[in-house]
């Protein structure tokens, strides 16, 4: 069986969520992290290479990355229906908002709660405004990201917006995808 090493509050929660949706067969195994406030620490049990969450450990395969495992899983778990598999109509979507997240949104978004701007970073990764006007035109005539069905690109995409609060806007389609997502997690 595959383990997946999990903190409960942290990024890893987006991946506990889709092992739960899934009905994968993969054990949730909690340890602890270093965290913002001082708390917390490295766990000797992680066997992630920087002590990190989340991480997918499957007979040899080991995996980080939240878009990386995201795609595995839905790939070998694909009768739940989150995530289109080669081939597939919406696959090229569904590859493109993974690493929209991980390559753009994430970067993004820590320099943005960090105040920092640099115009290499405008060029190479553009900015907080431009990505939530990116995704704020995915959603205006569509429930979700890929339209009408839920995946896990919504899973990745939205878990910002649920560790930082502050970052819903209060107009537009965000807060109601975001609600809806968090509906869909709770199954
Ligand atoms: N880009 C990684 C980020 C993983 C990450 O930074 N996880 C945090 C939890 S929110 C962590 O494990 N931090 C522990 C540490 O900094 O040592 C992903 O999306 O999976």
């Amino acid at each position: 069986m595959a383990t997946l090493y999990h903190s409960p509050n942290s990024r890893s929660d987006a991946i506990a969520a889709l092992v739960r949706l899934l009905k994968a067969d993969v054990e949730i195994r909690e340890v602890e992290i270093p965290r913002i406030d001082g708390s917390g620490g490295p766990d000797p049990d992680n066997p992630h290479p920087e002590k990190k969450v989340p991480y997918l450990v499957d007979g040899d395969e080991k995996l980080r990355e939240r878009g990386a495992i995201i795609t595995y899983l839905t790939d070998k778990y694909p009768d739940a229906k989150l995530g289109p598999l080669p081939g597939e109509a919406g696959r090229g979507a569904y590859l493109s908002w993974l690493f929209y997240y991980q390559g753009v949104m994430e970067p993004v978004i820590i320099m943005h709660m960090a105040g920092i701007e640099h115009p290499y970073m405008k060029s190479g990764l553009r900015d907080f405004d431009t990505m939530m006007k990116t995704l704020n035109e995915a959603l205006t005539d569509s429930p979700f990201l890929m339209g009408e069905h839920f995946s896990a690109a919504d899973i990745l995409c939205s878990s910002p917006f649920f560790w930082l609060s502050s970052l819903v806007p209060e107009d537009g389609p965000i807060p109601d995808w975001v609600a809806r997502c968090e509906a869909k997690m709770k199954g």
